[in-house]
């Protein structure tokens, strides 16, 4: 069945936090039909679904991935769908099949038909042996399911560039912050519900400890450096090349929490950790990412002031439209 690469570009998971903008980007660069998005699920009026062509897939699914990427002339695969950390800790099953068993598909497909990948890891394939500024190579021993099935994500796309030149480049993001879809059931999401809630209900229940540092990042710096780590010569990227650090901006809950007070000024936040406090205690304070910085010039622009200030703009302008 195989034939040679084709020229559009598959989305998979594209209706979560990321593909619905990403998914939007990619279709500015290289037109509407180029970019076909895909998830398992149908949401009714979603950008992803209305701005383009949709078709519902499962990534599990080997003959319907297949069919779909000599049907549909495709050429490059951006690999979104997963379980995140909280979820993904609420059934690991589930976890490790879709998250491990997809990257399998995709990248055995990228093997057969000569197709280019982008196939995201994160901060959680760090654990809690990892230094607080965590470097780019140090030993991965993850405690949730969702970091095992990202270090092992960046195992197999190094194997398949190693053995069958598969050229497959991740990015560990941050806990990434955007007003325009929720987040998925990750341990970072409070640092999105915070500005929601502070908006509509002027409280928020944080379920972190306020003392709680974590690696974070504007979305708008994300997409930027997804799409620039894929225009990044082949020959420019090095041993990083399934996952990058990146850095956006770190801060702690309390910080957060008290950025958005100088602005609401009526905002109160409480801290009442649950489960997903264990899962963050895991996790490096900031990461070291000179190594995207030194292969493909890589440079965040959103600190902490910036993005506050673009998300409380953006989700009062959007209330202010649904009202
Ligand atoms: P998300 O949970 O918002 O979206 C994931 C999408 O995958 C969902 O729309 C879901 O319906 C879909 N999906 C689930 N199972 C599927 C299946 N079997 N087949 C097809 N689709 C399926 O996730 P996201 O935040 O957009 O994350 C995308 C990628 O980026 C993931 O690999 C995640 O690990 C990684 N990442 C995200 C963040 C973050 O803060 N958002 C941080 C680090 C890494
Ligand atoms: C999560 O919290 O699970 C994600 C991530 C950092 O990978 N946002």
């Amino acid at each position: 069945m195989a034939s040679p690469n084709g020229s559009r570009i598959l989305v998979t998971g594209a209706l979560g936090q990321i593909g619905t903008e990403l998914v939007t980007a990619l279709r500015d660069r290289h037109g509407e039909e180029a970019v076909l998005a895909s998830d398992i699920r149908e949401v009714a009026g979603h950008p992803a679904i209305s701005g383009g062509p949709f078709i519902v897939a499962d990534v599990l699914d080997w003959a319907a991935m297949e069919n779909l990427i000599v049907d549909e002339d495709i050429g490059t695969i951006y690999h979104l769908a997963a379980l995140l950390s909280a979820t993904g800790e609420k059934n690991p099953g589930l976890c490790q099949e879709v998250n491990i068993g997809g990257m399998v598909n995709v990248l055995e497909l990228a093997r057969i038909y000569r197709l280019r990948l982008f196939a995201p890891s994160s901060i959680a394939v760090f654990g809690p042996d990892c230094p607080p500024l965590a470097p780019q190579q140090t030993p991965l021993n993850p405690t949730t399911m969702y970091g095992i099935t990202k270090v092992a994500g960046e195992l197999m796309a190094d194997y398949y560039h190693a053995v069958h030149g598969v050229d497959v480049r991740g990015i560990r993001y941050p806990g990434l912050i955007s007003w325009k879809a929720p987040p998925g059931g990750g341990t970072t999401d409070y640092a999105v519900e915070i500005f929601h809630d502070a908006i509509e209900t002027g409280t928020y229940s944080c379920f972190v400890s306020a003392e709680t540092r974590l690696p974070m990042m504007y979305m708008e710096d994300a997409i930027r450096a997804t799409l620039e780590l894929m225009d990044a010569p082949a020959d420019s990227l090095g041993p990083a090349r399934s996952g990058y650090n990146l850095a956006g901006c770190s801060f702690s809950a309390g910080e957060l929490a008290t950025a958005i007070s100088e602005r609401l000024e009526d905002f109160v936040c409480n801290f009442e950790p649950d489960e997903r406090q264990e899962y963050a205690d895991s996790w490096p304070d900031e990461v070291d990412d000179s190594a995207a910085r030194q292969d493909w010039a890589w440079e965040a622009r959103f600190g902490l002031e910036d993005l506050v200030d673009e998300m409380l703009a953006n989700l009062t302008s959007m209330r202010e439209v649904e009202v």
